[in-house]
């Protein structure tokens, strides 16, 4: 049985591969002129995690395991998005409005793309999320279930928002979870210690975390 050095402890990898799972990697949230900005965030912040989710995609094309990547997105008449969203914060620009990179969070749009660095290439999932955790309103249960995946891993951004939340609706569908400690980024360093530490804490009540080279020593291990 192989397993990643990981915190609380050792996670064991499974017979039947898991899946890499990027949470939002998308220029509305990493690249100025987006969402995230829009919310008086400083983007440069998530860009330290980049080359890190890039070496760990490329480990999973290599050995041909599941990637599938997410985007927050709202259909372009906003059906998806309820007005307590798109209101919060009061923020200059709010979702649907016109930015610099086209409409914020919306489907379609060039800030709704994902970041170059990390583009999915064919045979890869590409799903769009209406809400902050990736299972609710979209078909990621189905795709999992359809190939018996159990064990989830997990990068991208923000650590506390759409990472956990997604972290924990997995938890709850009973999916074995590990976040990549390096692969992840918040726009508040503070805030992505303490929800990595929080989703390991007793024991692991939500899943384990690693840092990625130890999970691509043992993923070569496992399944090279
Ligand atoms: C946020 C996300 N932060 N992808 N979305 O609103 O974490």
């Amino acid at each position: 049985m192989h397993q990643i050095d990981a915190r609380p402890f050792a996670y064991k990898l499974p017979e039947n591969p898991p899946a890499l799972v990027i949470i939002d990697m998308q220029k509305d949230f990493v690249e100025p002129g987006g969402f995230g900005e829009s919310l008086g965030n400083d983007v440069s912040l998530l860009k330290k995690c980049v080359p890190v989710i890039s070496e760990v995609l490329m480990i999973f094309r290599q050995l041909r395991l599941p990637v599938i990547h997410t985007r927050e997105a709202h259909k372009p008449d906003l059906s998806d998005c309820p007005e307590s969203k798109r209101m919060r914060g009061n923020p200059a620009l709010k979702i649907g409005d016109m930015g610099p990179m086209g409409r914020l969070l919306v489907d379609g749009e060039v800030g709704n793309q994902i970041i170059d660095e990390l583009l999915p290439i064919s045979g890869e999932v590409e799903i769009a999320k209406p809400g902050k955790g990736a299972f609710y309103n979209t078909p990621l249960q189905k795709i999992l279930d359809e190939k018996a995946i159990t064990h989830l891993i997990f990068a991208g951004v923000t650590t506390e928002v759409c990472v956990q939340t997604t972290m924990r609706e997995a938890n709850d569908r009973g999916f074995e979870s590990l976040v990549i400690e390096d692969g992840t980024e918040s726009y508040f360093p503070h805030f992505k210690k303490t929800t990595i530490d929080m989703l390991v804490a007793q024991g692991g009540i939500i899943g384990s975390s690693a840092m990625s080279k130890d999970i691509i020593e043992a993923l070569e291990e496992a399944y090279g």
